[in-house]
């Protein structure tokens, strides 16, 4: 790998697995308990919202028992040693990645610490329950506040810097994600067109393993200190 001058790291549930939080699409993940049809769509919080903020409260209050593990830390000291640009692109709505020191940071999907208005569409900090009887502190429409996270069919944040940083970079990282879901999963092709190196850390080969230049699996807590080391020494 020669020496890269510009990475973008991608991150989703796997990077998260070891502090103890559920992944998705692993045999006991969260969508193996809950139709995502109900609780990650416009339509599912149309049909039935009590029932997504139970699922967000649920998951938000689980935040409160899990610590960033080596794979956040080692990502963190990666954005503060590198010399080159770097950016992290996460799926997860987790606060992890800040947790352990991470800031050139892109929530794509959303975060569970922000709430969203749907009717004014003010978004602020909000780390308590969410509810249908709550009023938008800032129009004060009852029963319009949401989850700040991007459900299936709404459109992912900060997709302009995304690709801006994709078509720039000569490495990219893909980590402890499975490569199901869009545009997330394509990330690696809009890397590979611009001829960066490809790289995929996760437990077992992705869906899209086959379109890295170079794949490792393992558990993220070894794999991404190691790989991090890796780089750093190659890059001084
Ligand atoms: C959109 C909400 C329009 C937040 C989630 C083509 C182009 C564009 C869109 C589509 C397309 N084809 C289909 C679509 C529609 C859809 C989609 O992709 N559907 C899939 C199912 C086919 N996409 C959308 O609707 C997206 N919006 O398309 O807007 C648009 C069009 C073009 C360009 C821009 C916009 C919106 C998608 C967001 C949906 N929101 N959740 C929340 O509740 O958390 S989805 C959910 O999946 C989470 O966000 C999660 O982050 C994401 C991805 O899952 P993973 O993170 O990969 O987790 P998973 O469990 O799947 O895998 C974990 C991996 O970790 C496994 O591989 C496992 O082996 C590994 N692992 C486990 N333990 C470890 C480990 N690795 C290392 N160490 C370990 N210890």
């Amino acid at each position: 790998m020669t020496v890269p001058s510009s990475i973008v790291v991608l991150t989703g549930a796997g990077v998260s697995a070891e502090s103890g939080l559920s992944t998705f699409r692993d045999k006991d993940g969260i969508w193996a308990q809950v139709d995502y049809r109900e609780v990650a769509t416009p339509q599912g919080f149309a049909r039935n919202p009590a029932k997504v903020h139970d699922f967000y409260n649920w998951r938000r209050r689980n935040m409160a028992n899990v610590h960033p593990n080596a794979a956040h830390f080692a990502l963190a000291r990666l954005e503060r040693e590198f010399r080159g640009n770097f950016l992290l692109v996460t799926q997860n709505i987790d606060e992890l990645h800040e947790r352990a020191g991470s800031q050139k940071l892109i929530h794509m999907h959303g975060e569970h610490a922000k709430a969203l208005c749907a009717s004014c569409k003010a978004r602020r900090p909000w780390r308590e329950d969410l509810s249908i009887e709550l009023a938008c502190p800032d129009c004060g429409a009852v029963g319009s506040m949401r989850p700040d996270v991007v459900w299936f069919g709404e459109m992912p944040y900060r997709m302009d810097e995304i690709y801006v940083a994709l078509s720039g970079c000569n490495l990219f990282v893909s980590i402890g994600t499975s490569g199901t879901v869009y545009p997330a999963a394509g990330f690696v092709s809009e890397a590979r067109a611009t001829g960066a190196h490809t790289v995929e850390l996760n437990l077992e080969p992705s869906n899209g393993c086959s379109l890295f230049s170079e794949a490792r699996h393992g558990p993220a807590t070894k794999m991404v200190p190691e790989f991090v080391d890796e780089l750093l020494s190659a890059t001084f």
